[in-house]
């Protein structure tokens, strides 16, 4: 299974796993660390296009555009967004995952309750059946950035663990995007008060 991987993602998968030995183990060395590079620089990979545009792939399930919001100073919390892909022969189960930028990182889903939309964990993670894909936006399934370290700037990137079931941990990098990205419907999550849990 490894010696497959490593075929289909030859540079950048080698690279990547080595870097997610090493923030498992201090998460304060990822961001030293050149050879995690931001998606960005990726795109210089003109010879491992699937490498370079956003898509990080391990064990049958692919993270497309990872992408964040520039937040307000002060901020506690960031939403992420992306695609999952699951071309694997069964179901696997996104459960969780660790950035540097923040304390937390929940996977998160939004739900009418008392006539209000709020968003909250989604129980037992976030189910990607086999040979289908999930979607996680502005307004829908998001991966919750909680207790963030700084505020997150346009333009920028920061890497992040995620945590599959079966998959095991993806490292991927987030883009972030203008405060305004993809703001309508996703109200909910700018107010701290807000996070009921
Ligand atoms: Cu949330």
């Amino acid at each position: 299974m490894i010696s497959r991987i490593h075929a289909a993602r030859l540079t950048l998968g080698a690279s990547l796993v080595a870097a997610t030995a090493f923030a498992g183990a201090f998460p304060g060395l990822a961001q030293d660390k050149p050879s995690h590079a931001p998606a960005g620089a990726a795109t210089h990979e003109s010879a491992a296009p699937a490498a370079g545009d956003g898509r990080f792939t391990q064990a049958g399930i692919t993270v497309e555009q990872p992408w964040s919001r520039a937040t307000a100073k002060g901020a506690r919390i960031a939403g992420g967004y992306l695609r999952v892909v699951n071309n694997g022969d069964a179901d696997d189960v996104f459960l969780a995952g660790a950035t540097d930028i923040a304390e937390r990182v929940e996977v998160h889903e939004m739900a009418v309750i008392d006539n209000v939309m709020r968003m909250r964990p989604v129980d037992g993670g976030l189910v990607v059946k086999a040979g289908e894909s999930v979607e996680l936006k502005p307004g829908g399934y998001h991966v919750m950035f909680i207790g963030l370290k700084r505020p997150l700037r346009e333009k920028e990137t920061f890497t992040a663990d995620l945590e599959f079931r079966d998959a095991g941990t993806i490292p991927v990098t987030f883009t972030v995007r203008g405060i305004g990205a993809h703001n309508s419907g996703h109200g909910t999550e700018k107010p701290a008060g807000a996070h009921g849990g």
